[in-house]
Protein backbone atom coordinates (compact mmCIF):
# COMPACT_ATOMS: atom_id res chain seq x y z
CA UNK A 1 0.00 0.00 0.00
CA UNK A 2 1.11 3.96 -0.72
CA UNK A 3 0.41 6.98 -0.12
CA UNK A 4 -1.25 9.52 -2.46
CA UNK A 5 2.07 9.12 -4.82
CA UNK A 6 1.29 5.73 -5.30
CA UNK A 7 -1.28 6.30 -7.76
CA UNK A 8 1.38 7.21 -10.68
CA UNK A 9 2.87 3.93 -10.03
CA UNK A 10 4.46 1.92 -12.98
CA UNK A 11 4.44 -1.56 -14.00
CA UNK A 12 8.12 -1.86 -15.72
CA UNK A 13 7.91 -2.80 -19.50
CA UNK A 14 9.61 -6.06 -18.69
CA UNK A 15 7.14 -6.51 -15.71
CA UNK A 16 4.40 -6.53 -18.27
CA UNK A 17 6.10 -8.99 -20.79
CA UNK A 18 6.60 -11.59 -18.32
CA UNK A 19 3.35 -11.59 -16.79
CA UNK A 20 2.12 -12.08 -20.50
CA UNK A 21 4.94 -14.99 -20.94
CA UNK A 22 3.07 -17.40 -19.34
CA UNK A 23 0.26 -17.32 -21.71
CA UNK A 24 2.51 -17.10 -25.02
CA UNK A 25 0.96 -17.15 -27.78
CA UNK A 26 2.29 -18.80 -31.26
CA UNK A 27 3.53 -15.99 -33.81
CA UNK A 28 1.25 -17.16 -36.56
CA UNK A 29 -0.58 -14.21 -37.45
CA UNK A 30 1.34 -12.09 -41.41
CA UNK A 31 -0.22 -8.74 -42.57
CA UNK A 32 -2.96 -10.07 -44.31
CA UNK A 33 -4.44 -11.80 -41.57
CA UNK A 34 -4.06 -8.86 -39.83
CA UNK A 35 -6.10 -6.43 -42.12
CA UNK A 36 -8.88 -9.22 -42.22
CA UNK A 37 -8.60 -9.35 -38.46
CA UNK A 38 -9.27 -5.28 -38.33
CA UNK A 39 -11.99 -5.46 -41.41
CA UNK A 40 -13.57 -8.24 -39.08
CA UNK A 41 -14.04 -5.91 -36.08
CA UNK A 42 -14.40 -2.47 -37.66
CA UNK A 43 -17.44 -3.20 -40.39
CA UNK A 44 -20.40 -3.21 -38.28
CA UNK A 45 -23.09 -1.22 -37.15
CA UNK A 46 -21.49 2.16 -38.11
CA UNK A 47 -21.58 2.12 -41.57
CA UNK A 48 -24.62 -0.18 -41.68
CA UNK A 49 -26.95 2.15 -39.70
CA UNK A 50 -25.34 5.22 -38.23
CA UNK A 51 -24.23 6.49 -41.88
CA UNK A 52 -28.06 7.29 -42.30
CA UNK A 53 -28.70 8.43 -38.99
CA UNK A 54 -25.95 11.05 -38.91
CA UNK A 55 -26.61 12.02 -42.88
CA UNK A 56 -30.60 12.83 -41.65
CA UNK A 57 -29.37 14.35 -38.50
CA UNK A 58 -26.31 16.49 -38.74
CA UNK A 59 -24.36 16.41 -41.86
CA UNK A 60 -26.65 15.54 -45.05
CA UNK A 61 -25.01 15.01 -47.79
CA UNK A 62 -21.41 16.10 -46.42
CA UNK A 63 -21.28 12.73 -44.65
CA UNK A 64 -18.94 11.91 -47.15
CA UNK A 65 -16.91 14.62 -45.71
CA UNK A 66 -17.55 13.38 -42.07
CA UNK A 67 -15.93 9.95 -43.11
CA UNK A 68 -12.66 12.12 -44.73
CA UNK A 69 -12.56 13.98 -41.03
CA UNK A 70 -12.67 10.48 -39.00
CA UNK A 71 -10.21 8.83 -41.09
CA UNK A 72 -7.86 10.99 -41.08
CA UNK A 73 -8.00 11.32 -37.24
CA UNK A 74 -7.89 7.79 -37.23
CA UNK A 75 -5.01 7.47 -39.17
CA UNK A 76 -3.15 9.11 -37.28
CA UNK A 77 -4.01 7.34 -33.83
CA UNK A 78 -3.22 3.97 -35.51
CA UNK A 79 0.10 5.11 -36.51
CA UNK A 80 0.56 6.10 -32.63
CA UNK A 81 -1.13 2.55 -31.75
CA UNK A 82 1.34 0.90 -33.71
CA UNK A 83 4.64 2.45 -32.27
CA UNK A 84 2.84 1.11 -28.78
CA UNK A 85 1.66 -2.46 -30.06
CA UNK A 86 5.58 -2.70 -31.94
CA UNK A 87 7.38 -1.32 -28.71
CA UNK A 88 4.86 -3.05 -26.14
CA UNK A 89 4.16 -6.62 -28.20
CA UNK A 90 1.89 -7.77 -25.25
CA UNK A 91 -1.57 -9.14 -26.17
CA UNK A 92 -3.92 -6.49 -24.40
CA UNK A 93 -4.83 -2.58 -24.75
CA UNK A 94 -4.48 0.59 -24.23
CA UNK A 95 -4.79 0.14 -20.79
CA UNK A 96 -1.15 -2.12 -20.08
CA UNK A 97 0.34 0.79 -22.30
CA UNK A 98 -0.50 3.16 -20.23
CA UNK A 99 0.09 1.21 -17.13
CA UNK A 100 3.86 0.80 -17.95
CA UNK A 101 3.96 4.72 -19.04
CA UNK A 102 1.76 7.09 -17.66
CA UNK A 103 0.53 5.26 -14.24
CA UNK A 104 -1.82 3.20 -12.41
CA UNK A 105 -4.46 6.21 -11.82
CA UNK A 106 -4.30 7.30 -15.81
CA UNK A 107 -4.28 3.04 -16.42
CA UNK A 108 -7.58 3.31 -14.41
CA UNK A 109 -9.06 6.05 -16.30
CA UNK A 110 -7.64 4.02 -19.06
CA UNK A 111 -9.91 1.47 -17.88
CA UNK A 112 -13.09 3.08 -17.52
CA UNK A 113 -12.99 4.58 -21.17
CA UNK A 114 -12.28 1.25 -22.21
CA UNK A 115 -15.78 -0.07 -20.57
CA UNK A 116 -17.34 2.51 -22.60
CA UNK A 117 -15.38 1.76 -26.11
CA UNK A 118 -15.55 -1.91 -25.77
CA UNK A 119 -19.06 -2.42 -23.56
CA UNK A 120 -21.09 0.01 -25.09
CA UNK A 121 -20.21 -0.72 -28.15
CA UNK A 122 -21.49 -4.05 -28.11
CA UNK A 123 -24.54 -2.43 -27.01
CA UNK A 124 -24.88 -0.23 -29.59
CA UNK A 125 -23.85 -3.04 -32.34
CA UNK A 126 -27.00 -4.85 -30.50
CA UNK A 127 -29.15 -2.23 -31.65
CA UNK A 128 -27.64 -2.17 -34.75
CA UNK A 129 -28.03 -5.96 -35.43
CA UNK A 130 -32.03 -5.56 -33.94
CA UNK A 131 -32.67 -2.78 -36.35
CA UNK A 132 -31.91 -5.39 -39.25
CA UNK A 133 -33.48 -8.54 -37.78
CA UNK A 134 -36.16 -6.43 -37.15
CA UNK A 135 -36.24 -5.61 -40.98
CA UNK A 136 -35.95 -9.08 -42.14
CA UNK A 137 -38.60 -11.03 -40.18
CA UNK A 138 -40.88 -8.22 -41.59
CA UNK A 139 -39.52 -9.40 -45.06
CA UNK A 140 -41.47 -13.13 -43.64
CA UNK A 141 -44.21 -10.92 -42.45
CA UNK A 142 -43.35 -11.71 -38.60
CA UNK A 143 -43.96 -8.27 -37.00
CA UNK A 144 -42.45 -6.81 -33.95
CA UNK A 145 -44.19 -3.80 -32.26
CA UNK A 146 -41.78 -0.63 -33.04
CA UNK A 147 -42.42 -0.21 -28.83
CA UNK A 148 -40.73 -3.39 -28.35
CA UNK A 149 -38.00 -3.25 -30.48
CA UNK A 150 -36.17 0.35 -29.91
CA UNK A 151 -35.80 1.81 -26.29
CA UNK A 152 -35.61 5.45 -28.34
CA UNK A 153 -38.14 7.62 -30.20
CA UNK A 154 -40.14 5.52 -33.19
CA UNK A 155 -39.94 7.89 -36.64
CA UNK A 156 -41.92 7.80 -39.72
CA UNK A 157 -39.92 7.45 -43.25
CA UNK A 158 -39.36 10.95 -43.00
CA UNK A 159 -37.83 10.92 -39.81
CA UNK A 160 -40.70 12.73 -38.17
CA UNK A 161 -41.24 11.35 -33.91
CA UNK A 162 -44.46 9.53 -34.15
CA UNK A 163 -43.96 7.95 -30.77
CA UNK A 164 -41.68 5.72 -28.18
CA UNK A 165 -40.31 2.87 -27.47
CA UNK A 166 -40.09 0.93 -24.55
CA UNK A 167 -37.50 -1.70 -24.70
CA UNK A 168 -35.14 -3.83 -27.46
CA UNK A 169 -35.97 -6.67 -26.89
CA UNK A 170 -34.01 -8.22 -29.66
CA UNK A 171 -31.06 -6.27 -28.76
CA UNK A 172 -30.86 -7.76 -24.85
CA UNK A 173 -31.86 -11.56 -26.41
CA UNK A 174 -28.79 -11.40 -28.96
CA UNK A 175 -26.40 -9.79 -26.58
CA UNK A 176 -27.46 -13.00 -23.81
CA UNK A 177 -26.71 -15.64 -26.76
CA UNK A 178 -23.63 -13.96 -27.36
CA UNK A 179 -22.60 -13.76 -23.83
CA UNK A 180 -23.64 -17.44 -23.66
CA UNK A 181 -21.52 -18.22 -26.31
CA UNK A 182 -18.53 -16.47 -24.66
CA UNK A 183 -19.32 -17.93 -21.32
CA UNK A 184 -19.26 -21.46 -22.78
CA UNK A 185 -15.78 -20.46 -24.36
CA UNK A 186 -17.00 -19.95 -27.63
CA UNK A 187 -14.59 -17.37 -29.40
CA UNK A 188 -14.13 -16.52 -32.84
CA UNK A 189 -11.65 -18.29 -34.76
CA UNK A 190 -9.59 -17.18 -37.64
CA UNK A 191 -11.70 -19.25 -40.20
CA UNK A 192 -15.10 -17.77 -39.02
CA UNK A 193 -13.44 -14.23 -38.61
CA UNK A 194 -12.28 -14.77 -42.38
CA UNK A 195 -15.32 -16.21 -43.90
CA UNK A 196 -17.67 -13.35 -42.06
CA UNK A 197 -15.28 -10.75 -43.54
CA UNK A 198 -15.59 -11.75 -46.69
CA UNK A 199 -19.57 -11.85 -45.89
CA UNK A 200 -19.31 -8.23 -45.13
CA UNK A 201 -17.00 -6.88 -47.63
CA UNK A 202 -19.45 -8.87 -50.50
CA UNK A 203 -22.46 -7.10 -49.22
CA UNK A 204 -20.98 -3.63 -48.93
CA UNK A 205 -19.18 -3.82 -52.27
CA UNK A 206 -21.83 -5.16 -54.26
CA UNK A 207 -24.36 -2.12 -52.67
CA UNK A 208 -21.65 0.57 -54.10
CA UNK A 209 -21.26 -1.28 -57.23
CA UNK A 210 -25.46 -1.67 -57.74
CA UNK A 211 -26.37 1.37 -56.24
CA UNK A 212 -23.83 3.46 -57.79
CA UNK A 213 -26.18 3.31 -61.30
CA UNK A 214 -29.13 4.91 -59.68
CA UNK A 215 -27.18 7.56 -58.20
CA UNK A 216 -29.18 10.90 -58.64
CA UNK A 217 -26.04 13.40 -58.23
CA UNK A 218 -28.83 16.07 -57.72
CA UNK A 219 -29.30 14.43 -54.06
CA UNK A 220 -26.10 15.94 -53.56
CA UNK A 221 -26.77 18.99 -54.11
CA UNK A 222 -26.19 21.23 -51.57
CA UNK A 223 -23.62 19.29 -50.20
CA UNK A 224 -23.74 20.85 -47.43
CA UNK A 225 -27.17 21.78 -45.98
CA UNK A 226 -27.61 25.18 -44.45
CA UNK A 227 -27.42 25.31 -40.64
CA UNK A 228 -30.34 24.98 -38.26
CA UNK A 229 -29.87 25.55 -34.88
CA UNK A 230 -29.64 22.24 -32.57
CA UNK A 231 -30.89 21.11 -30.41
CA UNK A 232 -34.34 21.70 -32.26
CA UNK A 233 -34.97 25.83 -33.04
CA UNK A 234 -36.39 27.89 -30.27
CA UNK A 235 -34.88 25.33 -27.24
CA UNK A 236 -33.78 27.29 -24.90
CA UNK A 237 -29.93 26.17 -23.60
CA UNK A 238 -29.12 26.54 -20.14
CA UNK A 239 -25.98 28.19 -19.11
CA UNK A 240 -23.56 25.06 -18.62
CA UNK A 241 -24.45 24.04 -22.81
CA UNK A 242 -24.28 27.85 -23.23
CA UNK A 243 -20.80 28.31 -21.94
CA UNK A 244 -19.46 24.55 -23.65
CA UNK A 245 -20.73 25.60 -26.82
CA UNK A 246 -18.67 28.87 -27.06
CA UNK A 247 -15.82 26.39 -26.12
CA UNK A 248 -16.53 24.13 -28.35
CA UNK A 249 -17.27 27.19 -31.68
CA UNK A 250 -13.83 28.81 -30.69
CA UNK A 251 -12.32 25.37 -30.85
CA UNK A 252 -13.52 24.04 -33.93
CA UNK A 253 -14.28 27.08 -35.37
CA UNK A 254 -17.63 25.75 -36.15
CA UNK A 255 -21.03 25.38 -33.93
CA UNK A 256 -22.50 22.14 -33.17
CA UNK A 257 -25.42 22.51 -35.11
CA UNK A 258 -27.47 20.20 -37.22
CA UNK A 259 -26.20 20.87 -40.73
CA UNK A 260 -23.81 23.46 -41.63
CA UNK A 261 -20.27 23.28 -40.94
CA UNK A 262 -20.86 22.57 -37.34
CA UNK A 263 -22.85 19.32 -38.63
CA UNK A 264 -20.28 18.03 -40.41
CA UNK A 265 -18.14 17.98 -37.71
CA UNK A 266 -20.57 16.17 -35.13
CA UNK A 267 -21.52 14.18 -38.00
CA UNK A 268 -17.95 12.94 -38.29
CA UNK A 269 -18.20 12.77 -34.39
CA UNK A 270 -20.99 10.26 -34.82
CA UNK A 271 -19.79 8.31 -37.97
CA UNK A 272 -16.26 7.80 -35.69
CA UNK A 273 -18.15 4.71 -34.14
CA UNK A 274 -17.76 2.91 -37.84
CA UNK A 275 -14.18 3.15 -37.66
CA UNK A 276 -14.04 2.18 -33.98
CA UNK A 277 -11.88 -1.63 -34.15
CA UNK A 278 -8.99 -0.55 -35.78
CA UNK A 279 -7.17 -0.60 -32.50
CA UNK A 280 -8.04 -3.77 -31.88
CA UNK A 281 -5.19 -5.15 -34.43
CA UNK A 282 -2.66 -3.85 -31.87
CA UNK A 283 -3.75 -6.32 -29.35
CA UNK A 284 -2.72 -9.32 -31.34
CA UNK A 285 0.99 -7.92 -31.07
CA UNK A 286 2.19 -10.74 -29.49
CA UNK A 287 1.00 -12.94 -32.33
CA UNK A 288 2.39 -11.23 -35.04
CA UNK A 289 4.86 -12.48 -36.72
CA UNK A 290 6.85 -9.64 -38.11
CA UNK A 291 5.33 -6.92 -35.61
CA UNK A 292 7.82 -4.16 -37.17
CA UNK A 293 6.48 -4.36 -40.36
CA UNK A 294 3.10 -5.67 -40.05
CA UNK A 295 1.47 -3.85 -37.52
CA UNK A 296 1.39 -1.17 -39.49
CA UNK A 297 0.60 -2.90 -42.36
CA UNK A 298 -2.12 -4.73 -40.46
CA UNK A 299 -4.01 -1.28 -38.82
CA UNK A 300 -2.99 1.36 -41.78
CA UNK A 301 -4.15 -1.32 -44.23
CA UNK A 302 -7.46 -2.02 -42.83
CA UNK A 303 -8.37 1.46 -41.85
CA UNK A 304 -7.74 2.61 -46.01
CA UNK A 305 -9.63 -0.11 -47.31
CA UNK A 306 -12.60 0.83 -44.50
CA UNK A 307 -12.04 4.40 -45.21
CA UNK A 308 -12.61 4.24 -48.68
CA UNK A 309 -15.51 1.63 -48.50
CA UNK A 310 -17.05 4.10 -46.02
CA UNK A 311 -17.32 7.05 -48.15
CA UNK A 312 -18.22 5.22 -51.15
CA UNK A 313 -21.36 3.84 -49.14
CA UNK A 314 -21.96 7.10 -47.89
CA UNK A 315 -21.56 8.66 -51.44
CA UNK A 316 -24.35 6.59 -52.58
CA UNK A 317 -26.55 6.12 -50.09
CA UNK A 318 -27.26 9.61 -50.14
CA UNK A 319 -27.11 9.56 -53.79
CA UNK A 320 -30.10 7.06 -53.57
CA UNK A 321 -32.11 8.49 -51.11
CA UNK A 322 -32.61 12.20 -49.52
CA UNK A 323 -30.66 12.46 -46.42
CA UNK A 324 -33.54 13.51 -44.60
CA UNK A 325 -35.16 10.02 -45.05
CA UNK A 326 -32.23 8.09 -43.46
CA UNK A 327 -33.28 7.93 -40.19
CA UNK A 328 -34.36 4.66 -39.80
CA UNK A 329 -33.13 1.40 -38.42
CA UNK A 330 -31.89 -0.41 -41.27
CA UNK A 331 -31.22 2.72 -44.27
CA UNK A 332 -28.80 0.48 -46.29
CA UNK A 333 -32.10 -1.51 -46.70
CA UNK A 334 -34.03 1.26 -47.00
CA UNK A 335 -31.74 2.61 -50.11
CA UNK A 336 -32.00 -0.98 -51.51
CA UNK A 337 -35.49 -1.28 -51.48
CA UNK A 338 -35.85 2.39 -52.81
CA UNK A 339 -33.90 1.25 -56.33
CA UNK A 340 -36.29 -1.85 -56.64
CA UNK A 341 -34.37 -5.11 -55.60
CA UNK A 342 -35.96 -6.65 -52.64
CA UNK A 343 -34.40 -9.82 -52.92
CA UNK A 344 -30.79 -7.36 -52.66
CA UNK A 345 -32.38 -6.05 -49.61
CA UNK A 346 -32.96 -9.09 -47.93
CA UNK A 347 -29.16 -10.06 -48.97
CA UNK A 348 -28.30 -6.99 -47.49
CA UNK A 349 -30.43 -7.69 -44.41
CA UNK A 350 -28.72 -11.36 -43.64
CA UNK A 351 -24.70 -9.92 -44.31
CA UNK A 352 -25.53 -6.68 -41.83
CA UNK A 353 -26.97 -9.80 -39.47
CA UNK A 354 -24.07 -11.77 -39.54
CA UNK A 355 -21.36 -9.04 -39.48
CA UNK A 356 -22.38 -6.81 -36.68
CA UNK A 357 -23.02 -10.81 -34.76
CA UNK A 358 -19.44 -10.87 -34.88
CA UNK A 359 -18.64 -7.39 -34.01
CA UNK A 360 -20.51 -7.84 -30.49
CA UNK A 361 -18.83 -10.96 -30.12
CA UNK A 362 -15.34 -9.16 -30.46
CA UNK A 363 -16.13 -6.41 -28.38
CA UNK A 364 -17.82 -8.44 -25.51
CA UNK A 365 -14.72 -10.80 -25.42
CA UNK A 366 -12.47 -7.79 -25.62
CA UNK A 367 -14.28 -6.19 -22.72
CA UNK A 368 -14.25 -9.61 -20.91
CA UNK A 369 -10.43 -9.78 -20.96
CA UNK A 370 -10.04 -5.57 -19.88
CA UNK A 371 -12.01 -6.40 -17.09
CA UNK A 372 -10.04 -9.75 -16.56
CA UNK A 373 -6.61 -7.89 -16.55
CA UNK A 374 -7.83 -5.22 -13.85
CA UNK A 375 -8.74 -7.76 -11.88
CA UNK A 376 -5.65 -9.80 -11.70
CA UNK A 377 -3.81 -6.25 -11.52
CA UNK A 378 -5.83 -6.15 -7.97
CA UNK A 379 -7.90 -3.02 -9.38
CA UNK A 380 -10.98 -4.37 -9.85
CA UNK A 381 -12.14 -7.70 -7.67
CA UNK A 382 -10.54 -11.06 -7.67
CA UNK A 383 -13.87 -12.43 -8.95
CA UNK A 384 -13.69 -11.11 -11.91
CA UNK A 385 -10.71 -13.18 -12.42
CA UNK A 386 -12.05 -16.55 -11.73
CA UNK A 387 -11.55 -19.24 -14.21
CA UNK A 388 -14.47 -21.45 -14.52
CA UNK A 389 -13.09 -24.66 -14.15
CA UNK A 390 -14.32 -26.86 -17.41
CA UNK A 391 -15.25 -23.86 -19.83
CA UNK A 392 -11.99 -22.03 -18.98
CA UNK A 393 -13.08 -18.47 -19.24
CA UNK A 394 -13.79 -15.81 -16.77
CA UNK A 395 -16.87 -16.75 -16.34
CA UNK A 396 -18.57 -14.17 -13.60
CA UNK A 397 -16.79 -11.49 -15.65
CA UNK A 398 -18.47 -12.70 -18.57
CA UNK A 399 -21.63 -12.65 -17.05
CA UNK A 400 -21.43 -9.35 -15.24
CA UNK A 401 -20.30 -7.90 -18.39
CA UNK A 402 -23.23 -9.22 -20.88
CA UNK A 403 -25.76 -8.34 -18.20
CA UNK A 404 -25.07 -4.93 -18.36
CA UNK A 405 -24.70 -4.46 -21.83
CA UNK A 406 -28.20 -6.07 -23.03
CA UNK A 407 -29.54 -3.66 -20.09
CA UNK A 408 -28.04 -0.71 -22.00
CA UNK A 409 -28.86 -2.50 -25.81
CA UNK A 410 -32.58 -3.19 -24.18
CA UNK A 411 -33.00 0.65 -22.28
CA UNK A 412 -30.95 2.94 -24.29
CA UNK A 413 -31.13 4.88 -27.69
CA UNK A 414 -28.53 4.17 -30.33
CA UNK A 415 -27.85 7.92 -30.66
CA UNK A 416 -26.65 8.43 -26.93
CA UNK A 417 -25.01 4.57 -27.02
CA UNK A 418 -22.75 5.37 -30.10
CA UNK A 419 -22.10 9.03 -28.84
CA UNK A 420 -21.33 8.11 -25.69
CA UNK A 421 -19.15 4.81 -26.58
CA UNK A 422 -17.25 7.10 -29.15
CA UNK A 423 -16.72 9.74 -26.07
CA UNK A 424 -15.10 7.08 -24.17
CA UNK A 425 -13.00 5.90 -27.37
CA UNK A 426 -12.08 9.59 -28.15
CA UNK A 427 -10.74 9.97 -24.88
CA UNK A 428 -8.68 6.45 -24.82
CA UNK A 429 -7.27 7.68 -28.36
CA UNK A 430 -6.34 10.76 -27.16
CA UNK A 431 -4.48 9.23 -24.44
CA UNK A 432 -2.58 6.96 -26.63
CA UNK A 433 -1.43 9.68 -28.61
CA UNK A 434 -0.48 11.46 -25.34
CA UNK A 435 0.94 8.26 -24.11
CA UNK A 436 3.48 8.08 -27.89
CA UNK A 437 4.87 11.84 -26.96
CA UNK A 438 5.34 10.98 -23.01
CA UNK A 439 7.34 7.81 -23.79
CA UNK A 440 9.74 9.27 -26.24
CA UNK A 441 10.51 12.22 -24.16
CA UNK A 442 10.77 9.87 -20.82
CA UNK A 443 11.94 6.51 -22.23
CA UNK A 444 13.82 7.21 -25.17
CA UNK A 445 15.56 4.56 -25.10
CA UNK A 446 12.84 1.32 -25.65
CA UNK A 447 13.35 -0.49 -28.35
CA UNK A 448 10.59 0.86 -30.86
CA UNK A 449 10.86 -1.36 -34.03
CA UNK A 450 8.09 0.87 -35.73
CA UNK A 451 8.11 4.87 -35.05
CA UNK A 452 4.96 7.00 -35.58
CA UNK A 453 6.32 9.31 -38.67
CA UNK A 454 6.51 12.68 -38.55
CA UNK A 455 7.01 13.21 -34.73
CA UNK A 456 5.43 14.94 -32.69
CA UNK A 457 3.46 16.21 -35.32
CA UNK A 458 0.91 13.09 -35.98
CA UNK A 459 0.46 12.77 -32.18
CA UNK A 460 -0.40 16.49 -31.52
CA UNK A 461 -2.95 16.34 -34.09
CA UNK A 462 -4.46 13.06 -33.39
CA UNK A 463 -4.73 14.61 -30.01
CA UNK A 464 -6.20 17.54 -31.12
CA UNK A 465 -8.48 16.29 -33.96
CA UNK A 466 -9.89 13.93 -30.78
CA UNK A 467 -10.63 16.64 -28.51
CA UNK A 468 -12.13 18.64 -31.06
CA UNK A 469 -14.75 16.02 -32.02
CA UNK A 470 -15.04 15.30 -28.51
CA UNK A 471 -16.21 18.63 -27.72
CA UNK A 472 -18.47 18.40 -30.36
CA UNK A 473 -20.37 15.26 -28.66
CA UNK A 474 -20.14 16.87 -25.40
CA UNK A 475 -21.85 19.61 -26.83
CA UNK A 476 -25.33 17.19 -26.03
CA UNK A 477 -25.80 18.02 -22.48
CA UNK A 478 -27.15 14.75 -21.69
CA UNK A 479 -24.15 13.25 -23.08
CA UNK A 480 -21.42 15.52 -21.07
CA UNK A 481 -23.16 15.07 -18.14
CA UNK A 482 -23.40 11.24 -18.36
CA UNK A 483 -19.79 11.06 -19.22
CA UNK A 484 -18.58 13.30 -16.44
CA UNK A 485 -20.68 11.76 -13.67
CA UNK A 486 -19.53 8.42 -15.17
CA UNK A 487 -15.59 9.57 -14.97
CA UNK A 488 -16.30 11.29 -11.11
CA UNK A 489 -17.73 8.25 -9.77
CA UNK A 490 -15.18 5.72 -11.64
CA UNK A 491 -12.54 8.19 -9.84
CA UNK A 492 -13.64 8.16 -6.73
CA UNK A 493 -14.01 3.90 -7.06
CA UNK A 494 -10.35 4.06 -7.67
CA UNK A 495 -9.53 5.79 -4.28
CA UNK A 496 -12.13 3.55 -2.20
CA UNK A 497 -10.84 0.37 -3.73
CA UNK A 498 -7.73 0.05 -6.37
CA UNK A 499 -5.26 1.91 -4.84
CA UNK A 500 -5.67 -0.02 -1.11
CA UNK A 501 -5.89 -3.35 -3.38
CA UNK A 502 -3.65 -2.72 -6.14
CA UNK A 503 -0.87 -5.54 -5.95
CA UNK A 504 2.10 -3.10 -7.45
CA UNK A 505 0.81 -1.11 -4.97
CA UNK A 506 1.42 -4.18 -2.36
CA UNK A 507 4.87 -5.21 -4.18
CA UNK A 508 3.14 -8.79 -5.10
CA UNK A 509 3.75 -10.18 -8.65
CA UNK A 510 0.69 -10.83 -11.27
CA UNK A 511 1.37 -14.63 -11.80
CA UNK A 512 0.96 -15.13 -15.25
CA UNK A 513 -2.63 -15.59 -16.98
CA UNK A 514 -4.87 -19.12 -16.74
CA UNK A 515 -8.17 -17.93 -18.28
CA UNK A 516 -8.09 -18.26 -22.25
CA UNK A 517 -5.36 -16.10 -23.62
CA UNK A 518 -6.07 -12.62 -24.51
CA UNK A 519 -6.66 -12.94 -28.36
CA UNK A 520 -9.22 -11.60 -30.66
CA UNK A 521 -9.99 -13.56 -33.85
CA UNK A 522 -7.24 -14.28 -36.06
CA UNK A 523 -5.02 -15.65 -33.07
CA UNK A 524 -5.55 -19.13 -33.34
CA UNK A 525 -4.50 -20.10 -37.40
CA UNK A 526 -2.26 -17.72 -39.99
N1 LIG B 1 -16.84 -0.15 -35.99
C1 LIG B 1 -17.74 -1.07 -35.42
C2 LIG B 1 -19.12 -0.86 -35.91
O1 LIG B 1 -19.35 0.02 -36.67
C3 LIG B 1 -17.70 -1.05 -33.92
O2 LIG B 1 -20.01 -1.60 -35.53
Amino acid sequence: MAGIGGIFRRKSVAQIQAEHEHGELKRSLGALNLVLLGIGCIIGTGIFVLTGRAAAQWAGPAIMISFVITGLLCAFVALCYAELASALPVSGSAYSYTYTSMGEIVAWIMGLLLLLEYGLAASTVAVGWSGYFVSLLQNMHIVIPATLSTAGPIKDATGAVIGQGIVNIPAIVVIGLVTALLTVGVSESATVNNIVVFIKLSVVIAFIGIGSFYVHPALWHPLVPAQIPAPPAGTPMDMGHQIWRALVDVVSGSKATRYGIGGVIHGAAVIFFAYLGFEAVSTAGAESRNPAKDMPIGILGALVICTILYIATSAVLVGIVPYASLDNPAPIAVAVNQIGLPWFAILVKIGAIAGLSSVMLVLLYGQTRIFYTMSRDGLLPSSLAVVHPRFKTPWINTIIVGVAAAAAAGFMSLDALAELSNVGSLAAFCIVCVTVIYLRFHNPGLARPFRTPFFPVTPILGTIMCLVLLMSLMAVTATRNFFLIYLGVGILVYFAYGMWNSKLGKGLAVEGHEAEPMELPGGEEP
